[in-house]
């Protein structure tokens, strides 16, 4: 990982423009070879998977527990202490996804939020709602309290500009709680996006509730990302994050 990196866009004030916005782009955080090795392990993972389910759009899910690298990655010093820095509180990797998004998988996300963590068994738990079983895995909506105090990293193994599929996030949407379909509509007619154009080795760190999407690329090429949620507390009621 690089020794030298720098944190786009943060303002002279101490308020950083994660805190406001609830994104923020680290620029080169990470080697092209450290991001060839991961791409090398991780791509035919994602083949494999195409080849085998009927949806073209999801990832190759719980990669902290089925790969080393991903998961010696994910608990890296200098990635650890940008999340820390930035959340003030020790964050653990609780979930790791794997997208390539391609000329044979060039999906479409509508806006939302992410809800979801993956749990190791479904507890029936106030405040947890929303249950559902993905690949085998339980999964649940836990309170915004939560949510609000976890870190997306996507971490950019190819370039990704506006033709090839970037994320699109609605900057300070993450302030408003979960948002029903009607506020989505709202924030995204009222609201200018930002496109998250990155280079291979940058990371994109977002709050979970922001509002994102992402469209298909104009000019189909791979577009991979790993993709690692970071959490800062243990859940309640004997319910236990999946890859903690
Ligand atoms: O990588 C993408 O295109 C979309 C991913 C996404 O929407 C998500 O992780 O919730």
């Amino acid at each position: 990982m690089n020794s030298e990196f720098r944190i786009q866009n943060s303002e002279s004030n101490g308020f950083s423009q994660f805190e406001r916005d609830g994104f923020q782009i680290v620029k080169s955080l990470v080697e092209p070879d450290e991001c060839d090795l991961l791409a090398a392990e991780l791509t035919p993972l994602f083949e494999q998977q195409q080849k085998t389910t009927k949806s073209k759009i999801g990832g190759v899910r719980n990669l902290l527990h089925t790969n080393s690298h991903v998961s010696a990655f994910s608990k890296s010093h200098r990635l650890l202490s940008v999340l820390e820095r930035l959340n003030g509180l020790q964050m653990f990797p609780v979930r790791a996804i794997f997208f390539d998004k391609n000329p044979e998988a060039n999906w479409l996300v509508p806006w939302h939020q992410d809800l979801a963590i993956a749990v190791a068994e479904r507890i029936e738990t106030p405040g947890y709602t929303g249950w559902s079983n993905k690949d085998g895995v339980p999964h649940a909506h836990p309170p915004k309290e939560i949510l609000e105090s976890m870190i997306t990293v996507r971490l950019h193994l190819d370039d990704c500009d506006t033709k090839n599929g970037a994320l699109k996030v609605i900057p300070q949407s993450h302030c408003h709680g979960k948002l029903d379909a009607v506020e989505i509509s709202k924030q995204t007619t009222a609201n200018q996006p930002v496109i998250c154009k990155a280079s291979k080795g940058d990371v994109l760190l977002m709050r979970p509730l922001l509002l994102h999407s992402s469209s298909p690329a104009e000019n189909p090429k791979h577009r991979r990302v790993l993709h690692i949620e970071y959490a800062a507390q243990e859940l309640p009621n004997g319910l236990k994050w999946l890859e903690r």
